[in-house]
């Protein structure tokens, strides 16, 4: 038995109500906002004949992802984190500022608060035996290619195994997180260690509705960046280690041809051991 409600004038009543447009008081922008949403959701209610088990077993599945606080997970796996980036390109294209590393997602793992240091930092605790040494550098520019000193660089990335410390509890706080202050040249250096790709977690909401899709949670290995200098526009991005199996299949959508980087393996153990000597260097 399919019925069709949406149209008639008691549902549009209705949906007045219940967004707040017959109260003094409140904010506009959320009642607008909330009107558009529930008309487009009960609309779909009604155009999917959705069933009364269906909708209690979605509020199950929000309960759960809210619980776990894993909606800032399932966000960039259907897209939204992807679609806001793409309009603060369009936004940008529009106002002419062009040029510069391509922006991409933030993705919900990031802490603030990570020491810092001025040039070089190591930002591995050497406690992932299993990981590779990792030796990172760049130089922050603005979009004429002059070198910013003093540039903010945080990096964070995941360790040998995809975990990210404050989320893996057996990682120390801010392991493999550290903010680096670019040097005269504009040049910041880090020694750390590969990362593996991220798995969303086995059986939890988030791939509970992936799966429901018959996707993955899976995303390349790569390592976030946040750039910033006084006068700049501020920079959210990452690179992805070129040859992972996902680097154009991550279910969060974030790779960018441009931002795929071919590492250069040291095999020549002088070389090794002037890095481990000097730290910071190019
Ligand atoms: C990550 O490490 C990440 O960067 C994103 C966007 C989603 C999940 C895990
Ligand atoms: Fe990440």
């Amino acid at each position: 038995m399919t019925v069709k409600i949406f149209e008639t004038p008691e549902v549009q009543d209705f949906l007045k109500t219940v967004s707040g447009f017959e109260q003094a008081g409140g904010n506009e922008r959320a009642k607008q906002i909330m009107h558009r949403l529930l008309s487009d959701l009960y609309r779909l209610i009604d155009d999917f004949d959705v069933t009364p088990e269906e909708y209690w077993s979605t509020v199950s599945l929000l309960n759960s992802l809210g619980g776990q606080t894993q909606f800032g997970l399932l966000s960039p796996g259907l897209g939204f984190d992807h679609y806001l980036d793409m309009r603060q390109d369009a936004i940008d294209a529009e106002a002419k500022r062009n040029g510069g590393t391509p922006r991409t997602i933030e993705g919900p793992l990031y802490v603030a608060g990570a020491p810092e240091a001025e040039g070089f930092a190591r930002m591995d605790d050497g406690q992932d035996t299993s990981g590779e040494t990792m030796w990172l550098t760049g130089q922050v520019r603005d979009v004429d290619g002059n070198p910013i000193p003093g540039a903010q660089v945080e990096i964070w990335h995941a360790d040998s195994k995809g975990n990210y410390s404050f989320f893996d509890p057996s990682q120390s706080d801010y392991n493999l997180r550290r903010t680096i202050y670019t040097d005269s040249e504009g040049r910041y250096t880090a020694r750390s260690i590969i990362p593996s790709g991220y798995g969303v977690p086995e059986g939890a909401p988030t791939d509970q509705v992936l799966k429901a899709l018959g996707r993955h949670g899976e995303r390349p290995a790569h390592i976030h960046f946040f750039i910033s200098a006084p006068g700049h526009q501020h920079l959210t991005t990452q690179i992805n280690l070129a040859g992972d199996p996902y680097t154009f299949d991550d279910f969060a959508f974030a790779t960018r041809e441009e931002l795929v980087v071919e590492g250069k393996r040291i095999e020549d153990s002088a070389e090794i051991a002037k890095r481990e000597l000097e730290g910071p260097f190019t």
